[in-house]
């Protein structure tokens, strides 16, 4: 069957997703065009169709259900528009730091946008030894721009409930509510480890401590509707290069709490870092300190000078609101760290270390490391704390 612009939803093929683009008039009459699905995500399908001088465009099109797990886990094709909206949003905010869309269609659950086939998946480049030096002066200012104008500090606050209305995306968020913030920390299906870590998994599990503070954590990822959020800012969603970045797939979007895009960001990078010796970890880090130096340089800038909300100029509110964002991220990480280590949905820089006996032990400093950061959350006060944590507490 040839699909068709207003054509009823079905899954694109090679071949259906060529004919999209040519009655859409992407290419030139006649072009010769190569199509291919290079979806390696956990969710969509994606495109990448290019013509005989290598122009080319992405099709990503979202899956009635989660193509992780399978049929059996039905899923939203909202997320499509989700996303739409999300990057017609940030383009007005972070021009330079999303790709372009092109177009969008509900119906079809498609965003066609800019080809960045140019730029590489952070997390991969990592693993290739790559460090991509502009990376967290980028995700700095990503953060800081998205959240702040969409937050009752840089938008008028009639607008940004009208806002919110519009990212409502339950399922999207059930996802991780579950899968970061509830399975991990009791016995679930959904988790996935190896038997070897079953003892540091029951540590987990039978630790009130740690599972009151991911209790009042999962409460602020549910109630805290501060500003919005891409929703899953890991490593896998940014492209980048030496010199340029890109975020992509904010099929997560919505309104919650400003620490838990920071958060996300932070987790992915320790991550990584905990996969290195102490001498290859040094430039990894510096994204955790470049990060977080730019969010709080370029959200502070807004907040003096473009701020709508009156408070805004009292004395010590600011350094009491990023002292709030950092002690939320701190812990959102720790139940990032630990939902990439033994809960669904793992992540290369920990499943491909090799020899297994040291993949184990990384895992287990993993799970230490996020339930340090989730327990001392409000005395971890700057990004020296976590590497001097990960340097002396974790790594030994
Ligand atoms: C069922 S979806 C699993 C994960 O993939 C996405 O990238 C999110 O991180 C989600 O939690
Ligand atoms: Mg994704």
């Amino acid at each position: 069957m040839t699909i068709t612009a207003t054509t009823e939803y079905e899954p694109l093929t090679e071949s259906t997703a060529i004919t999209l683009a040519q009655d859409l008039k992407f290419f030139k009459e006649g072009a010769l065009l190569h199509c291919r699905e290079i979806g390696d995500g956990n969710l969509n399908l994606v495109f990448h169709i290019r013509d005989e001088n290598n122009t080319g465009i992405i099709i990503k099109q979202a899956l009635p259900y989660a193509k992780v797990v399978g049929e059996s886990w039905p899923l939203t094709l909202h997320r499509a528009t989700i996303e739409g909206n999300y990057l017609k949003n940030a383009a007005t905010l972070v021009p330079n730091l999303i790709p372009k869309v092109y177009y969008t269609n509900e119906a079809l659950a498609i965003t066609i946008m800019e080809d960045l086939s140019h730029l590489e998946i952070v997390r991969n480049g990592f693993l290739e030894g790559k460090n991509f030096p502009l990376l967290s002066k980028h995700i700095g200012e990503y953060l800081a721009k998205t959240l702040f104008y969409t937050s009752d500090f840089g938008l008028n606050q009639q607008d940004k409930k009208k806002l919110q209305q519009a990212f409502t995306n339950p399922e999207l968020c059930k996802i991780t509510e579950d899968l970061v913030f509830t399975d991990p920390f009791y016995e679930s299906e959904t988790n996935d480890y190896e038997p070897e870590l079953l003892g540091s998994v029951e540590e987990i599990w039978n630790d009130a401590e740690l599972k009151l503070e991911v209790a009042k954590l999962k409460y602020t990822f549910l109630t805290n509707g501060e500003a919005l959020l891409h929703g899953d800012l890991h490593t896998g969603s940014i492209f980048a290069s030496e010199i340029d970045t890109k975020v992509i797939d904010p099929e997560f979007a919505f309104f919650g709490p400003i620490g838990f895009d920071v958060g996300q960001f932070f987790a992915n990078i320790l991550l990584q870092a905990i996969t290195r010796d102490d001498s290859q970890r040094a430039s990894i880090i510096s994204h955790l300190y470049q990060v977080w130096e730019g969010f709080t340089f370029t959200f502070s800038d807004l907040w003096k000078t473009e701020s709508v909300e009156h408070f805004t100029q009292t004395p010590g509110y600011l350094d009491f609101f990023l002292k709030k964002v950092f002690t939320d991220a701190i812990g959102f990480a720790g139940c990032e760290v630990i939902r990439r280590t033994i809960g669904l949905a793992h992540v290369a820089d920990l499943d491909t270390i090799q020899p297994y006996k040291r993949k184990i032990s990384v895992k287990q400093q993993a799970l230490l490391l996020g339930q340090t950061l989730i327990k001392n959350a409000a005395n971890i006060r700057n990004i020296q704390d976590v590497e001097s944590l990960l340097k002396n507490e974790i790594k030994g």
